[in-house]
């Protein structure tokens, strides 16, 4: 695996002048991603913050091919290119080796896209579909979606006088797409590049479909001062609200354990979007949030013995 070192001398694929917020992990990951490869890399992004950040027209911040889709496609594009790259091979009209990539944010993962994401990991395409993570539908002004947590306040789960926040726990999508029995799954995040860079080449080294769920703290949605972006997903790991681990042929296995697993509350209270929680009234939630971070961080360590015997 390479050292910082060796990264810091490769070209950057996402150059700067992009319009990201200061302070947003989107880019850092997207460089992070882009760096565990000298393979060739077709790129395609559904809409969301980092397309609309990265090609204000007639600019564009990628140095390499990339196609836009619509919010709910991204990977049934991605997987077309992929098929008619293999029909140009098999015609012998191109030998080079290529790289097929999906990024969508949550809104177009979890929740809108799902069908083309569940679509494309069944068929077997040989590409990898990452999904930026923060939470909620940023790009738009920070509405919910199926990857907000409990007790987030969001424009569409406004914490006041009629709800606490959002109202349910989120949907866990990382094991939704390790159901389909896809070669690689993995949760990282930009807090620790090794583990997501490692993950990327894995993850692009295996014949067929690969899925990583990087958590990617947003400052302006969550809203934490800028310089506070990596300590922020540091904590989102060490609480074990974001634990890192792979699903490699159906094994579990955890990539990283925190020395002290750290309270919950502690990584919330980091978050203005958390902020009504501290009042005496909703201690409850509080308690509710973290019994859920206990009772997933048991149940995954649990999966990780079991399928280490089993596979
Ligand atoms: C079918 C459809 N519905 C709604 C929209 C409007 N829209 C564009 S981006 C977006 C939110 C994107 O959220 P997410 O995928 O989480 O990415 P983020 O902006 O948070 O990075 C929405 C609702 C759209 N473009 N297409
Ligand atoms: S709104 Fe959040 S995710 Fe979007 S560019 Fe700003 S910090 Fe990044």
């Amino acid at each position: 695996m390479a050292t910082l070192k060796e990264l810091s001398h490769k070209k950057e694929l996402l150059s700067g002048g992009h319009r990201a917020c200061a302070g947003c992990t989107e880019p850092i990951a997207v460089r992070q991603i882009l760096m565990a490869t000298d393979t060739p890399i077709v790129v395609c992004c559904p809409t969301g913050c980092l397309e609309v950040t990265t090609t204000i027209f007639p600019y564009t911040a990628w140095r390499m091919p990339w196609i836009h889709s619509a919010f709910e496609n991204a990977a049934a594009t991605i997987s077309g290119v992929e098929t008619g790259y293999k029909a140009l091979k098999k015609r012998g009209k191109i030998d080079k080796e290529i790289k097929f990539i999906a990024i969508g944010g949550d809104g177009g993962t979890y929740d809108i896209g799902f069908q083309a994401l569940s679509g494309a990991m069944e068929r077997g395409h040989n590409m990898v579909y990452i999904c930026l993570d923060n939470e909620a539908y940023m790009n738009t002004g920070i509405q919910r979606s199926s990857a907000t947590p409990k007790g987030a306040h969001t424009t569409t789960s406004p914490a006041g006088k009629v709800i606490p926040g959002k109202k349910t726990f989120r949907k866990d999508l990382s094991a939704c797409i390790a159901a389909h029995n896809v070669p690689y799954v993995a949760q990282s995040i930009p807090s620790m590049w090794k583990d997501l860079t490692n993950k990327v080449q894995k993850a692009l080294a295996v014949n067929g479909p690969a899925f990583i769920n990087v958590l990617v703290p947003c400052r302006l949605g969550w809203g934490f001062p800028p310089e506070k972006a990596i300590e922020i997903g540091r904590e989102a790991v060490n609480s074990c609200f974001w634990p890192l681990y792979e699903v490699e042929n159906g094994e579990w296995k955890l990539t990283y354990k925190p020395k002290e697993k750290t309270p919950v509350k502690d990584w919330l209270k980091s978050q203005v979007r958390f902020k009504h929680l501290f009042r005496p009234e909703n201690e409850s939630i509080l308690q509710e949030i973290q019994t859920e971070v206990d009772h997933n961080w048991e149940r995954l360590q649990k999966l990780c013995e079991f399928s280490a015997g089993v596979v």
